[in-house]
């Protein structure tokens, strides 16, 4: 590998926080990342020469690798995710809150010496297109080779990032080690970490993300959660705009018009598979902006306009298959690093619904002999591909716009067996921005907890939110009260997810929630028509279109019936919600809350003559 030790940069003050890191950790070695096709390989190189990654065929997977991470180190860190502001009050009660200087001071010892018998990478990366005016600039000191080929997929990294940032440009401070020090002539292991001492800590005030100990996802390439949510999130609140955990996608109808859309979900709501879904209506069209987060400025039109800061999909493998989403599987043929997934005795990787007949033996996950009739999961439920956005065969022409996409509507969703209906309009932008604030999901199998039980996910920002969540609420509602009205994204709340009475979902979803789409369209175009309802607007009669739909007439009333009684249900848990936000949530969401309660009120009375 060519190192780099002398410092790229003309910018003075990320060349001594560079210096700084450096005396402190003492790596053997400090290499500038210039963000080359040949540093990405030598990254590769590096990983598979110490047993990190291994090669796949090929034939099967060009320039692809397979990496195990240890099996302490899988998942973000929530528990030990720390927001350290100088206030307990700003970080919100739904953060973990540590004193900024305490926790800088217990870090630095952490990260005394942590480097040792290792290269400390500098990584300048932009989230959004290099020079857009909504993107921002990181620099990621890390000693993970792992990290730096998986920031190559989802950032823009390197020289030309160094040369928008200038002399005095400014930038979030990310200092990432695996915290595994090697002493002389000491064997590294094939995935280095600190399962011990792991942890995530995020100081908005100074614009810094210290993580120490994991190498996995989130807690590791800085960029994305930890920079473009949360600390984002703040600069956002700050600045005038938003940095949300959305999707971003262009709709195109038969006649050649295209809207955008962002959508929030919770996770394993399919967000992925929506961003890239192809519609079951005869020629309309989707195409992929981004899969995870939107970062939306107003332009001088005074319309929102959407950036995807990321330039690459990690993605979790597990359920991604040609039928349930054959554009991700596209986008991962080559080029890609997959993680914790099984291999297959040809060298390819393989996970959970890949193919409806696994194959009849494996190396799971931990590097263990598999055969079906074991009955264990092969890849870990969180097994990730590193995919780099441009090979997505349905990726937007317009995904690198430094100026973004107009948003013309934004969709909230959850997955619920009951109650919530299909797709629901919001009245307002405030009560829009109620219905992002009580967004709510069943936890599945996958979660941690009981299965079936109902979270809160407002706005899907619980874990991602830098700052007080309801200080974020009032925010949405300051920035729609100072925008003009008929310029704001439409908002709607959509459930995929509704089940009937036999326990079956009633709707088909995937392709077919085109159906939903085309009526958001017609709803934010003009002729889509509506029906107000206690809990928002829903489809007239016949306004969805379901020419070659199989499904029963009953199911369909059913998906759009505005369950009064089971509202009226969880009003006590909304209020148990908001609770907790004390004097931070703003009154338009109390009012929202009082005036949605008058209204089943008023529709219990109606139904009861
Ligand atoms: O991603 C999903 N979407 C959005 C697709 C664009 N999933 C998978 C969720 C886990 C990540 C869905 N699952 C969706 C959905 O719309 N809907 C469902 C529920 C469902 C599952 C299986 C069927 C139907 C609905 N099968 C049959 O009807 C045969
Ligand atoms: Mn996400």
């Amino acid at each position: 590998m060519k190192v780099k030790a002398v410092p790229m940069t003309k910018h003075k003050q990320l060349e001594s926080w560079a210096q700084e890191v450096a005396a402190l950790c003492q790596p053997d070695r400090v290499a500038w990342c210039d963000g080359s096709e040949h540093e990405y390989q030598s990254m590769l190189h590096l990983m598979v020469q110490a047993g990190t990654a291994q090669w796949l065929d090929p034939e099967k997977r060009p320039n692809s690798v397979f990496v195990r991470s240890d099996p302490a180190d899988v998942a973000r860190v929530e528990e030990f995710t720390f927001i350290c502001s100088k206030s307990k009050d700003d970080a919100g009660p739904t953060n973990h809150w540590r004193d900024p200087s305490e926790k800088k001071k217990t870090l630095t010892g952490y990260f005394s010496g942590c480097m040792k018998g290792r290269t400390l990478y500098v990584i300048p990366y932009s989230m959004g297109p290099v020079g857009s005016p909504i993107a921002k600039i990181g620099v990621e000191l890390t000693d993970s080779p792992y990290v730096v080929a998986n920031m190559h997929i989802m950032a823009r990294v390197g020289a030309r990032v160094l040369d928008a940032l200038g002399t005095d440009g400014e930038f979030v401070r990310g200092l990432h080690s695996v915290g595994a020090p090697l002493a002389p002539n000491q064997a590294d292991s094939p995935w280095p970490c600190n399962a011990a001492t792991k942890c995530v800590c995020h100081f908005p005030e100074t614009r810094e993300i210290w993580s120490y100990g994991s190498g996995y996802g989130g807690n590791a390439l800085l960029g994305k959660k930890c920079h473009a949510l949360r600390i984002a999130s703040v600069q956002a609140h700050d600045e005038g705009w938003f940095a949300e955990h959305m999707l971003i996608l262009g709709l195109t109808n038969p006649e050649g018009r295209k809207i955008y859309i962002a959508a929030a979900f919770p996770s394993a709501c399919g967000k992925t598979n929506l961003a890239m879904m192809t519609p079951t209506l005869p020629n309309w069209k989707i195409e992929t902006v981004g899969d995870d987060i939107a970062w939306m400025k107003f332009g001088s039109d005074g319309r929102l306009y959407a950036i995807n800061p990321e330039a690459g999909f990690f993605g979790v493998a597990p359920g991604t298959s040609m039928k349930s989403n054959p554009n991700a599987m596209r986008t991962a043929a080559s080029n890609s690093i997959f993680t914790n997934c099984a291999l297959t005795p040809e060298n390819d990787v393989w996970w959970e619904q890949m193919s409806d007949v696994p194959p009849a033996e494996l190396m799971d996950w931990l590097r263990r002999p598999w055969t079906p009739r074991d009955g264990r999961k092969a890849a870990h439920p969180n097994a990730r591909f590193t995919v780099p956005a441009r090979q997505c065969p349905v990726i937007s022409p317009d995904w690198e716009n430094p100026n973004g996409v107009p948003i013309s509507a934004i969709l909230f969703g959850g997955r619920r067996a009951g109650v919530v209906p299909l797709v629901n309009e919001a009245m307002s932008w405030q009560h829009g921005t109620f219905l992002g604030s009580i967004m709510s999901s069943e936890t599945t199998a996958a979660a941690a907890g009981a299965v079936g039980a109902l979270r809160y996910d407002p706005f899907a920002m619980l874990p991602f939110c830098g700052y007080h969540m309801g200080d974020y609420f009032a925010h949405w509602l300051a920035m729609g009260a100072k925008a003009e009205a008929a310029k704001l994204p439409r908002i709607f709340y959509v459930n995929w997810f509704r089940k009937g009475a036999d326990g079956k979902f009633l709707w088909p979803g995937y392709g077919e929630n085109s159906r939903v789409l085309k009526w958001v369209f017609e709803r934010v175009t003009g002729k889509g028509e509506a029906v107000e309802t206690p809990i928002g607007r829903l489809p007239a009669k016949d306004a969805l279109d379901l020419s070659g739909l199989r499904v029963p007439d009953a199911a369909l009333a059913e998906l759009l019936r505005v369950d009064v009684e089971g509202w009226t249900a969880e009003l006590k848990g909304m209020r148990a919600h908001f609770g907790k936000f004390g004097s931070h949530l703003p009154k338009g969401l109390k009012d929202e809350l009082d005036a949605l309660e008058k209204r089943l009120q008023a529709a219990a009375v109606e139904a009861g003559r």
